[in-house]
């Protein structure tokens, strides 16, 4: 178990509308104040999903070259860009996320019910990014929204070797409706069948999210939370701002005895170059 907890704040997502979250940073501005919060809270990673000027969901790149560059400036956060988007955005799309240059990308491991949805991550559009992050040195994050999702990871380092950065890290995506369940038990199986050597955060949807934080500090693992995945901070009390979140994750690492991971202890353990 590690000394300390890397924590990833995913502020934004594609699924809410700032209509009705109106807390919900969309804009450049909003995302950038809302990091240096969330860094200054005990984030040493940042998940990012980006708005247009709608606050509608977007890939544009022009527009992801910008954010990662603003977030650069403005923070010392590891800048990880969405190649999930929305659902229903194209493969292209995701795969030229990475031309924005970013330090880390998500890659979900394997198509899954989403809601009434479906978020789709065939084997061939998984291969194809997995292989652009190796030769774009790109650190990958392995996205495990179901425990299928880790046969196919196994599958993917078998097939394609280790990802750029060294390490295999993942984060399990628990509670979304047709996903696996956010409980610790599901938890622990899923830790059971990860990759010797792979480390792991957790990331509850709603409701599951204060279980899944306790259920991974207890199982040794990292932390992810944010506004994308809970916008509920307990039973009627809306969240107020994604820095509320992380505060509470930092909190709860602390009582765990292990202390949010700095930037750049975060850097030198996820294999991204300073
Ligand atoms: N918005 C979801 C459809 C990711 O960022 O890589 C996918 C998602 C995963 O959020
Ligand atoms: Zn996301």
């Amino acid at each position: 178990m590690g000394a300390t907890t890397l924590i990833t704040v995913a502020p934004t997502g594609a699924e809410s509308a700032k209509s009705e979250v109106p807390q919900l940073p969309v804009t450049l501005d909003e995302l950038v104040q809302t990091a240096k919060e969330c860094e200054a809270a005990g984030a040493a990673v940042i998940h990012v999903h980006i708005r247009d000027d709608e606050a509608r969901p977007t890939l544009d790149l022009a527009r992801l070259r910008d954010t990662v560059q603003a977030l650069r400036e403005a923070t010392g956060l590891i800048i990880q860009l969405s190649t999930g988007g929305a659902v229903g955005d194209s493969y292209e799309d995701r795969l030229r996320v990475l031309e924005a240059g970013p330090d880390a990308c998500s890659l979900t491991c394997g198509t899954v019910n989403f809601g009434d949805e479906v978020f789709m991550n065939p084997w061939p559009f998984m291969t194809r990014l997995y292989q652009r992050t190796q030769e774009l040195d790109i650190v990958p994050e392995f996205e495990l929204f179901d425990l299928g999702h880790i046969g196919a990871l196994h599958r993917l380092l078998d097939a394609y070797g280790p990802p750029y950065g060294g390490r295999v890290h993942c984060d399990l995506v628990m509670g979304v409706p047709g996903g696996m369940p956010g409980d610790a038990r599901t938890l622990v199986a899923a830790v059971e069948a990860l990759p010797e050597g792979a480390t792991w955060s957790a990331t509850g949807i709603g409701r599951t999210s204060v279980p899944v934080m306790f259920a991974a500090l207890s199982a040794g693992g990292h932390l992810r939370v944010g506004m994308e995945d809970t916008l509920t901070y307990a039973k009627g009390i809306p969240v107020t701002s994604n820095a509320v979140l992380v505060e509470r994750a930092a909190a709860l690492a602390r009582f765990a005895q292990r202390p949010p991971m700095m930037a750049d202890e975060a850097r030198e353990f996820l294999g991204v170059p300073s």
